[in-house]
């Protein structure tokens, strides 16, 4: 063992087991255990799988996860200053952590970063640049064939570029110039609605709401937004639900579950700090029970990389106790079979005089409609939910127990729920589900959709909102003294059809990868070009920025991690909301990656002043001071109180959630039941028979954020070194003639005159429901068609796309 010093604090960190190689260089001193022991007795770790599979010994997390660590701070062989960083990530003092949107522990005084922060932390922080000199040597259409990995990998932009078509180059520009150059294409068209203004959810509240303010001075609500690809679908349906779009828990609400339901969801890879949370929820004695289509690693087992102790002896603890894999699509028809067996078990206790199961107080008190619910469960049968959730009765009948022995219940889910065309009711019946015991608004229960991008709950919050509620138009009315546009604006689909339609004329992105995120990338790609203006406000180079309209500038800007500071020299801060809506502030602590980059504030600043004139706002005076941006949020928000004040507080501060409250803000001003039937079939019921058609799932491997990739691995999976795959049951990849391993192209089934194809793809065996096929986005993006979306939330039904098989011709 070798000492190591970390403030005054000696620690001892252990030496690698054999064969997991030397600790790399650069993360030892990031490693310190976290908070006390939690020593409890602990719930028995059980399996429900489609058969009757072990879990995986091997656990997510440990040392896998620490070499990774040590590989990212290295960078490409140029040391990052990461282990400083890294220990600013979710400090008071430092920044919030880029990776995702969950909730902060009370003191923030452990560290609190994980595999992927550090991922994404040091991709920010590279010191690769892209410089004008780059562009000079690579021509557009050449950077067309680099892949989204070799694009991203090349660095940090660094100054403002514009297109020049006769040379196919980005060339310098001034910021001047730029801003000139992008107002005069804004002031030229004739209609403001034919200008998309995107939003990717990294940008900052300050950033936020100064770009929604701009874009309707400017005259739209054409807002499509990273999040109506994510998590509308909860949006729509809690707002419908509890009379708010957003979860109802706080972290703290996790120690005091005594079962956790999570569903649809990859906290391995995606929310990793999250299985600190599940894993010392079994280890007190809470079930933590799990419906996902697939055995994802960490959500059995977790060595936390930050337990000395644990690390040492190589162990590692469970972060579920219960696990159940239902068919894609499959979730709602679980739900309704849960709430049949509380019904039932109602039912049987009134007939025996025994205490009753539902919550009356609550049901009378809190909630709309349940009658009509109660008659909607009643009248679906078990066949249908059997068949569609593909799983028994006796394993819904045993989730549903957990649910019935448990006082306070939390469920939580992501992108397996929000992205089916049924996710709004598949959502809404989670609700119902969860009313049933008024396991809403109380110490230890909740809803909790766990969001993605780090501030995309926050961007919501001040204005990006393509329907925004006419209260905040109101609001900014008497701020501003300038009627707001009130028609309904444009969400990511819309967008697109405008752009496919040739009536859009502009695009402008604030962050995001709106080309390759979306769904029909192939078409996408060539509508773009077709524009009169497309602005890309972003840190690295990506696809989207490489499919230039006439006018076409990228824009960099700070990232998270550096040091802002405004023309005096002061420096400024940003603040963001985390899922359990908590907002706080973050500030950088690394130079800037170049002189010549400006925060997003001055450059969405720098548009509108040159678009719109400095009079109605004072664009300039905000451009240097987010305080002032604050006092204008607080003004238009009164929720956020007196915000500059607040946020300076360590742990920043809870926005109030009625909700959480028992206040209901529904037309019925209470909690309101849904009695929606189920699907009459889902993608995988539809597909079912159909001789090589499967239904397909779109999600991320470990080594990636959304569009950016960070490598070609994903080790929880066992998949090393590409991501050209589709993972497959063995009996599937039998019945297309094929062996494990063969590449094949994947063909895309919707029915129109598109061809959608992603060529050369590798089968791998995997244990996954047959019918079921998984693999990675952005790639197979192109088989994703935009004409089929959820029911309300128009999100892209990226979880279940019908597709087929083709002997390849693409080498292997
Ligand atoms: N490292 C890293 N962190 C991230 C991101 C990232 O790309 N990388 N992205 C961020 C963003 S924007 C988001 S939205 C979140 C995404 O977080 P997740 O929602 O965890 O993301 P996905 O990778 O899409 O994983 C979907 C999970 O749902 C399961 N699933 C799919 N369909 C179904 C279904 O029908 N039923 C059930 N029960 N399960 C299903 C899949 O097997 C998979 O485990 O993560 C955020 N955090
Ligand atoms: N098939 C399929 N499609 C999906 C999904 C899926 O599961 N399946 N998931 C959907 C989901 S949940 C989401 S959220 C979207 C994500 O869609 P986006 O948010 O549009 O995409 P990202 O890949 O997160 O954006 C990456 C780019 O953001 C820029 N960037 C990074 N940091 C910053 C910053 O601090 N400021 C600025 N201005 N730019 C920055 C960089 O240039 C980088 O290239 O994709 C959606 N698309
Ligand atoms: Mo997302």
């Amino acid at each position: 063992m070798r000492p190591l010093f970390l403030g005054a604090q000696p620690l001892h960190f252990p030496t690698a087991p054999p064969g997991i190689g030397a600790i790399p260089p650069g993360f030892s001193s990031l490693v310190e255990p976290i908070g006390a022991a939690r020593a409890c007795h602990k719930a028995p770790a059980m399996t429900h799988n489609n058969g009757s599979e072990k879990a995986p010994s091997t656990a997510a997390g440990g040392w896998g996860a620490l070499k990774s660590v040590g590989r990212q701070l290295m960078g490409s062989g140029k040391p990052l200053s990461g282990a400083r960083t890294m220990l600013k990530a979710n400090q008071p003092d430092g920044f919030d952590c880029p990776g995702c949107a969950w909730g902060d522990p009370e003191h923030g005084s452990s560290f609190e970063f994980c595999e992927n922060g550090v991922k994404a932390v040091a991709w920010e922080a590279t010191r690769d640049r892209v410089t004008p000199a780059f562009f000079a040597e690579h021509s557009v259409s050449e950077l067309r064939t680099w892949s989204d990995y070799a694009l991203e990998k090349q660095g940090r932009l660094t100054h403002p570029m514009r297109y020049d078509a006769d040379s196919d180059r980005y060339v310098e520009v001034t910021w001047d110039d730029a801003f000139a150059g992008i107002a005069a294409r804004l002031n030229a068209l004739d209609d403001p609605n034919r200008a998309e203004f995107y939003t990717s959810g990294r940008a900052s509240n300050e950033a936020a709401f100064l770009y929604q303010m701009f874009v309707r001075l400017y005259g739209t609500n054409n807002f499509p937004d990273c999040s109506n690809m994510c998590h509308e679908a909860s949006g729509v349906a809690l707002t419908e639900a509890i009379g708010i779009g957003k979860g109802t828990v706080l972290l703290e609400d996790f120690e005091k579950a005594d079962a956790i339901f999570v569903v649809g969801q990859n906290p391995g890879t995606n929310h990793p700090r999250m299985l600190a949370d599940l894993r010392a929820a079994t280890q007190r004695g809470a079930r933590v029970v799990v419906f996902n289509t697939l055995k994802e690693k960490g959500l059995h087992r977790f060595a936390d990389p930050q337990n000395k102790l644990e690390m040492i002896r190589g162990g590692s603890e469970a972060t579920s106790t219960d696990y159940y894999r239902p068919r894609l699509g499959g979730d709602m028809a679980v739900f309704r079979g849960m709430a049949k067996v509380v019904l039932a078990a109602e039912e049987a206790a009134q007939a025996t005089g025994q205490p009753a199961v539902l919550d009356h107080a609550f049901l009378s008190t809190h909630t709309e409609a349940f009658e009509a619910y109660r008659d909607a469960v009643n009248a679906t049968s078990w066949d249908e939910i059997e068949d569609q959730s593909g799983l028994s009765r006796d394993q819904i009948t045993e989730a549903a127990e957990i649910y019935l022995a448990s006082d306070r219940v939390i469920t939580t889910w992501a992108m397996g729920i929000t992205q089916h065309r049924h996710s709004v009711p598949m959502i809404r019946e989670i609700a119902n589900f969860m009313f049933l015991r008024g396991n809403v608004g109380r110490p230890g229960a909740g809803l909790c959709p766990v969001r993605g991008h780090s501030n995309v709950q926050g961007d919501r919050t001040v204005g990006i909102n393509e329907k925004a509620p006419a209260a905040l138009l109101d609001a900014m009315e008497r701020e501003l003294g300038v009627a707001m546009p009130r028609d309904r604006g444009h969400n990511v689909l819309q967008a697109i059809g405008a752009m496919l339609s040739g009536d859009a004329r502009a695009f402008i992105a604030l962050g995001g990868n709106f080309a390759r995120a979306t769904p029909d990338s192939a078409l996408i790609a060539q509508a773009m070009q077709n524009l009169d203006l497309t602005v890309n406000i972003a840190t690295k180079l990506n696809h989207g920025h490489l499919l230039p309209g006439t006018h076409s500038y990228i824009l960099p800007c700070l990232g998270r991690t550096e040091i802002d500071k405004n023309a005096a020299g002061v420096r400024q801060i940003v603040t963001v909301e985390d899922s359990m809506s908590m907002v706080h502030g973050s500030g950088g602590i690394n130079p800037p990656a170049a002189k010549t980059l400006k925060s997003e504030v001055q450059i969405v600043a720098g548009i509108a002043r040159a678009t719109l004139g400095n009079t109605t706002v004072d664009w300039d005076a905000l451009a240097q001071d987010n305080d002032k941006i604050r006092d204008l949020i607080a003004r238009v928000l009164p929720i956020f109180g007196d915000f500059n004040a607040q946020v300076r507080k360590p742990r920043g501060f809870h926005l109030r959630n009625g909700a959480s409250e028992r206040e209901w803000n529904t037309p019925a001003g209470r909690a309101t039941f849904s009695a929606d039937p189920l699907p009459e079939q889902t993608e995988w019921q539809n597909l079912r028979g159909e001789n090589r058609r499967f239904v397909l799932q779109t999600f991320r491997s470990h080594d990636q954020y959304n569009t950016t990739v960070y490598g070609m691995d994903d080790r929880y999976r066992g998949v090393y070194g590409e991501r050209n795959v589709v993972f497959m049951h063995p009996d599937d990849i039998a019945a297309l003639g094929a062996e494990p391993g063969d590449v094949m192209d994947v063909v895309g089934l919707h029915d129109d005159d598109v061809d959608r194809i992603a060529p050369g793809f590798r089968l791998v065996a995997y244990d996954i429901p047959k019918g079921c096929v998984a693999g990675y986005y952005p790639e197979l993006n192109v088989l994703v068609p935009h004409q089929v979306f959820g029911d309300k939330s128009f999100t892209p039904a990226s979880k279940s796309v019908p597709v087929t098989f083709r002997p390849s011709e693409t080498p292997a």
